[in-house]
């Protein structure tokens, strides 16, 4: 990190100590897992410097703005509209979640058996650990997952900010009434916190915005369909990760910088792994920033992630909202069913999952696929037999995967994938 950030962290409410011990921690884990990769586009350098100041310049920058008066919204899920946050002159942040840490304070509110994404978020709380929670104006949370929707009730006791969201867990007409609704509150809800009223002027500037961004994210994920792979499976879901938190405008700008190398590379050839490296597709839970695990031990056991089937992936970028419309009330709606293209475990019928899936296995031409739910998120859990019956029905490379932050299961996982990576290989030859 460039500067000294202490007064700030300490005037934030972070424990400083423990703070530090943490990015000690993420340091060391980013060199061992990233700086180590061979052949990395130079674009990724930017990316490397945001995570090197991820506690550090980004806090500044968000500290300001708050000053300035802008509301800071921080949000655990996919399906909260970012144009909204962005039309009242908002900073949307995807609050920290990826890591093991603070578990022993969390679990004096949660079961053990508790997904680690939840664990980590009251985790981060409760053990001082993250400069974006208590940067916060509203803590937006949503009711998907049990887990999810029952944690923020004790979150709220914690921090007297949580405001959620009623997302219904089905696609039908009624459903699509009640989710326009919530989305409609949420923008009064924004409005009455800054004074500031959406006008349609706002609403066309912040779709801009978060638009330029998906279709960034989108042209990333169209390069890596290409063999070799011309970017790691590491390198893109961090992008993904940062997608989450840094400034939109300026990300964008850098991913496109990014993409533009990338289809140099493309023309001549270059790659991170030579070229017919078997190819996986990632699906399941989300992978919140600094969750690199199954990435790490997959591109470790010689094959090359060309795509994730997950929030912190396609689903957050795969469908745009790029229509304009007369009034504020007809753009809200819009954005509403923008918003349940999504197709998140906790929908049933979930079927469009799969279409999804399929249609990922296609285009990024995957040789395998590795379900990935997180241990006690039964959503995702449950939802790989169907995923299996679909793609396995066919003989597709299919393999089940549940784990958790930690790093104790680390030599089975990594025998179980390895052995998967063998299997397409072999597959490949017969
Ligand atoms: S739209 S996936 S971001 S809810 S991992 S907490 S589901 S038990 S995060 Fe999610 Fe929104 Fe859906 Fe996406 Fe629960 Fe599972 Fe834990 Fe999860």
């Amino acid at each position: 990190m460039s500067n000294d950030y202490t007064e700030m962290w300490s005037s934030l409410g972070l424990n400083v100590q423990a703070h530090q011990g943490l990015l000690g921690v993420l340091s060391d884990a980013y060199q061992n897992i990233y700086l180590s990769q061979q052949d990395r586009p130079e674009g990724m350098k930017y990316f490397d410097f945001v995570i090197s100041e991820v506690h550090g310049q980004r806090i500044v920058e968000i500290v300001k703005k708050k000053m300035e008066g802008k509301p800071i919204i921080g949000t655990f899920c996919v399906y909260v509209p970012e144009e909204l946050i962005l039309a009242v002159d908002g900073i949307s942040i995807g609050l920290c979640a990826g890591a093991d840490v603070g578990t022993d304070e969390a679990e004096k509110y949660l079961p053990r058996t508790t997904c680690a994404l939840i664990k980590a978020f009251m985790g981060f709380k409760l053990a001082g650990l993250c400069p974006y929670v208590e940067s916060t104006d509203l803590i937006v949370g949503e009711t998907t997952c049990d887990g999810k929707k029952k944690a923020y009730e004790i979150l709220n006791e914690v921090t007297g900010k949580v405001y959620v969201m009623e997302l219904p867990n089905m696609k039908n007409d009624e459903s699509r009434v009640l989710w326009k609704k919530e989305v409609h509150k949420f923008a009064r809800k924004l409005s009455e916190i800054t004074g500031i009223e959406i006008t349609l002027e706002r609403l066309r500037e912040a779709s801009s915005a978060v638009n330029g961004k998906r279709k960034a994210l989108q042209r990333l994920s169209a390069l890596r369909s290409h063999d070799p792979a011309p970017i790691s499976g590491l390198d893109a879901l961090l992008i993904n990760q940062v997608s989450f938190y840094d400034d939109p405008v300026r990300f964008t700008s850098q991913v496109n910088s990014l993409c533009d190398e990338i289809e140099e590379r493309v023309k001549a050839g270059t790659g991170v792994a030579a070229k017919g490296t078997p190819r996986v597709l990632i699906s399941g839970s989300p992978m919140a920033i600094p969750n690199w695990k199954l990435h790490a031990v997959v591109e470790g056991s010689g094959a090359v992630v060309v795509g994730e089937e997950s929030c912190v992936g396609e689903r957050n970028f795969s469908t745009l909202f790029d229509r304009s419309f007369s009034s504020v009330d007809e753009t809200i709606d819009a954005i509403a069913d923008r918003y349940m293209t999504i197709n998140c475990a906790c929908f049933t019928p979930n079927d469009a999952r799969i279409e999804d899936i399929e249609d990922m296995i296609k285009r990024l031409h995957a040789d395998g696929l590795v379900h990935y739910a997180l241990q006690f998120c039964t959503p995702y859990m449950v939802e790989a037999y169907r995923v299996r019956q679909a793609i396995n029905g066919g003989r597709f490379p299919f393999l089940g995967i549940e784990t958790d932050y930690s790093m104790e299961d680390m030599g089975q996982l990594k025998t179980r994938i390895e052995a998967f990576v063998e299997m397409i290989k072999e597959g490949s030859r017969s």
